[in-house]
């Protein structure tokens, strides 16, 4: 099939960018050169195609077929994000910024006319790997997060966000909310790639996601006693990594009591000497439930946990249980040969939006390995061609057209 070739064309240009030779995975970190590249690809694609790009006060791009704003009800946007977590594996994202310009292809090559513009989005820090906050990007446009505080928040080698956008070329004291930008949003699909088994066991290719599971972020500041490790007496001790073992095994421990999820995958310890005991610590919790009153009783007894010494648990980001739009998720339920419809427990812009009041949907594709966050994440090449007649099916629906 012609369009077959289109994707694999896209994909194998961006498969190479930012991918770390020895893990396999990716490192495209917000702002970074890799991040620079997948836009500069992005950006090429879409002039390719004759779309109008247009950049909002965030960054996010926003490439149009037709123009959104002669219709008060917006354009038919989808698209997903371009950066990665560390070592994350080469769909999260990228699947669904390429399905939506092989989507595209196929709709030209169909000669649909779309009666309504069609966007396709590249959301800019989706995974917060950077900064430390996801959706950036949606949530700085929504207002669900204030620019003095996106811009104040720093990496690990101390730059700002601002400091971050200025080297790469953007004015960062634009950036805010852009009612503007999300106003042109009619409804938004959101491909991705499963993140989870649920098409595995289902034997389907592809999924309608509705719902996005409550989740957040808290930075578990442990204090500490620095000291020599083979002169200190155990009962001398303060030791910020007790205090930050507590805190894993807190985490795992709530989890198990409330049926939630809690993660603890970043440490920092400090000094960090072999032979000293450490001064302070920090862990990240990321925790995640089915519902609101099970993701607060889970925090709220790692709190208590690690009370004990004497830490400081700070909310870094919260996202609501997000209900997705009902009536888009029937609409494409009815369009996807009554594709499988589930919730997920990952965050995306897509929910960011839908808090927002935006129309939104997903589309899952299957992922043999269930496995996400990691170099293994994969999805078979039929499948990622599943996925973009899917969603071709969508937009030539959502947008109305005759061929
Ligand atoms: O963390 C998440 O759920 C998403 O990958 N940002
Ligand atoms: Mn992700
Ligand atoms: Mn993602």
């Amino acid at each position: 099939m012609a369009q077959a070739g289109r994707f694999e064309q896209l994909w194998s240009a961006i498969v190479d960018i930012g991918r770390d030779p020895t893990t396999g995975g990716y490192r495209r970190f917000a702002w970074t050169e890799p991040d620079l590249k997948m836009r500069e690809w992005f950006a090429d694609e879409c002039a390719s195609r004759g779309l109008d790009l247009i950049e909002d006060r965030m960054g996010n791009q926003w490439a149009w077929w037709g123009d959104p704003d002669i219709d008060a009800s917006g354009g038919i946007v989808t698209g997903s994000h371009l950066d990665s977590v560390p070592d994350g594996g080469a769909f999260d994202g990228p699947l669904g910024v390429v399905s939506a310009l092989a989507a595209i292809d196929i709709l030209r090559a169909s000669g649909i006319e779309p009666h309504r513009a069609i966007g396709v989005v590249n959301f800019v820090d989706e995974e917060g790997a950077r900064f430390g906050v996801s959706c950036i990007g949606s949530r700085v446009i929504t207002g669900a997060l204030s620019p003095e505080r996106a811009l104040a928040l720093r990496d690990t080698d101390d730059v700002t966000m601002a400091e971050a956008m200025r080297a790469a070329g953007r004015q960062p004291e634009q950036l805010g909310a852009d009612p503007e930008a999300v106003g042109r949003i009619g409804s938004f699909i959101e491909l991705h790639i499963e993140q989870g088994r649920g098409l595995i066991d289902l034997g389907r290719a592809v999924a309608i996601g509705n719902r996005i599971w409550a989740h957040g972020r808290w930075r578990i500041e442990i204090p500490g006693e620095a000291n020599h490790a083979g002169t200190t007496r155990l009962s001398d001790r303060q030791d910020a990594v007790i205090g930050c073992a507590r805190a894993v095994l807190a985490a795992r421990a709530a989890a198990e009591v409330h049926g939630s999820l809690a993660t603890v995958g970043k440490i920092s310890i400090q000094p960090g000497g072999v032979n000293a005991i450490a001064r302070s610590a920090t862990a990240w919790l990321d925790a995640r439930a089915a519902s609101e009153p099970a993701l607060r009783a889970t925090v709220a007894q790692i709190a208590e946990q690690v009370a004990a010494s004497d830490a400081v648990l700070t909310e870094e980001s919260r996202t609501p249980q997000t209900a997705l739009d009902n009536d888009l998720v029937a609409r494409l339920a009815g369009l996807l040969d009554d594709a499988p419809v589930m919730s997920t427990g990952a965050g995306h812009d897509a929910g960011i939006l839908a808090n927002a009041g935006v129309p939104a949907a997903m589309i899952f594709v299957r992922n043999p390995t269930g496995v996400s966050h990691s170099p293994a994440e994969w999805a078979e090449p039929d499948d990622c061609r599943a996925g973009v007649a899917a969603l071709a099916t969508v937009l030539t629906d959502l947008a109305g057209s005759e061929q």
